[in-house]
């Protein structure tokens, strides 16, 4: 059952059937090769982000957007396929109804959890659009936490996110504070063929 975590803030569990998991594995572990294939990403202060990542649309860095990889191998990003805008369109709508708005999505931000991975609580403030961001988990369950958009401070909420799970982030909590503080390995679905955890996320760029 669809669960509103915050105003804005829907969590769909097994959204993607197992087929649709198969399908979007198989095609990120096709744009995860290089050029401007999975990385890793440096941080301003010289620390490195334990997620690996690959972006498609649009390559993101800190703290911005460009078309080429300009901190890493200095490729062209790929294309931001239009099957992922309609499964962004189909999730915009299955998380607000058919009537909500849903403009033109053009990035795919990946991120690669490997047994250890986190990401520590941050906002996403890099895009020009307040479209609601299409979060879309394989693999591993982790702890998300999600927080609210005044700091890095409680209270937050800690959600399970699993395989074929969908989450979208409007409204009030796009600018909300999240993070992931740990993955539970080993919990991948059997059949699927993942180690780790993959996270796809969907934006408007608003470029
Ligand atoms: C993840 N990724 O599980 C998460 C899922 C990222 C990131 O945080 O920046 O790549 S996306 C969660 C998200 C996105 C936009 C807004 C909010 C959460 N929010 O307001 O809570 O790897
Ligand atoms: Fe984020």
């Amino acid at each position: 059952p669809a669960a509103e975590i915050a105003p804005g803030a829907v969590h769909i569990p097994g959204w993607l059937d197992d087929a649709a998991q198969r399908r979007l594995l198989a095609d990120c572990r096709q744009w995860a090769k290089p050029p401007a294939g999975l990385r890793t990403v440096r941080m301003p202060s010289g620390g490195e982000m334990s997620v690996r990542s690959f972006c498609l649309g649009w390559h993101w860095f800190p703290y911005g957007y460009a078309r080429t990889v300009v901190d890493g191998d200095g490729s062209p990003v790929k294309p931001f396929p239009g099957r992922l805008g309609e499964l962004a369109r189909a999730a915009v709508a299955r998380a607000y109804g058919r009537q909500a708005a849903a403009p033109e999505y053009d990035i795919a931000l990946v991120n690669f959890y490997a047994a250890g991975s986190h990401m520590g609580l941050h906002r996403d403030a890099d895009e020009k659009s307040d479209a609601p961001v299409v979060s879309l988990s394989l693999g591993d369950t982790c702890v998300f936490r999600f927080g609210h958009p005044g700091g890095r401070t409680r209270p937050w909420t800690d959600v399970e996110l699993r395989s074929g799970d969908l989450f979208v982030f409007g409204g009030p909590s796009r600018l909300a504070y999240h993070g992931v503080p740990r993955t539970r390995p080993g919990t991948a679905p059997p059949g699927l063929g993942l180690t780790g955890r993959l996270n796809i996320t969907l934006r408007v760029s608003g470029l």
